[in-house]
């Protein structure tokens, strides 16, 4: 398998984890999509990263798709419970704080637009969803050691993405100083070695 990432998209993150999650051994194709020569159009018609290439060539994107695939390859250590429930519970949690990742994302890019061109409304509106994408983390999580069933799954990986991407294009934002609760989690999440091995770098 070979899997087409930034060292910079929390998606693309979220794959990598999750492969050394599992210790899925994975070839990684380092290709920025917004870089004129990418070749990632040719192996995702969207154009995004993670793209993960099965051995029979085929592909696989988004990176919720590609997280299910790799449940399904090697299911130990368990991400996803099986417990159907729970299962879209996580899934809950995944989508807000894929959500969280994206608006801070479309924040990113608008920003680097010629400054004429921005959109100071929409860059708000998108600054809003990550207010109330984190306040709604942080309300869910209340004590919990982890997001369902206080047990580490795909749900904090997806937090845990989310948060990093933050730190890493955001710092400004302080979500630390009002979120104490996602804190505790980033804490405990930045100590395992496969968050450790994918901090995003410029
Ligand atoms: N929903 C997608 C989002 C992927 C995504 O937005 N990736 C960004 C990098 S963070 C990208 O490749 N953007 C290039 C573009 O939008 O053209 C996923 O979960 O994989």
């Amino acid at each position: 398998m070979r899997l087409i990432t930034s060292l910079t998209s929390p998606f693309a993150r979220k794959v990598r984890i999750v492969l050394a999650e599992k210790n899925l051994p994975c070839e990684m194709v380092v290709d920025i999509p917004w870089n004129p020569d990418t070749t990632v159009p040719q192996f995702n018609p969207l154009g995004k990263v993670p793209v993960l290439m099965r051995d029979d060539g085929s592909t696989l994107f988004d990176s919720r798709v590609i997280a299910d695939y790799l449940e399904q390859l090697k299911p130990w250590p368990m991400l996803v419970p099986a417990d159907a429930m729970q299962m879209i519970a996580v899934k809950r949690w995944e989508a807000l704080a894929d959500g969280v990742s994206d608006a801070a994302a479309a924040v990113f890019i608008e920003r680097k637009r010629p400054e004429a061109q921005q959109s100071p409304e929409w860059i708000e509106r998108q600054l809003g969803k990550i207010r109330l994408g984190l306040r709604a983390m942080n309300d869910d999580l209340a004590l919990n050691a982890y997001c369902v069933n206080a047990t580490f799954s795909l749900a904090d990986i997806a937090v845990g993405c989310a948060l990093g991407y933050l730190d890493f294009r955001f710092p400004e934002l302080g979500w630390r100083d009002e979120f104490p609760g996602l804190v505790r989690l980033a804490d405990v999440l930045a100590q395992r070695a496969s968050f450790a091995a994918t901090v995003p770098v410029a």
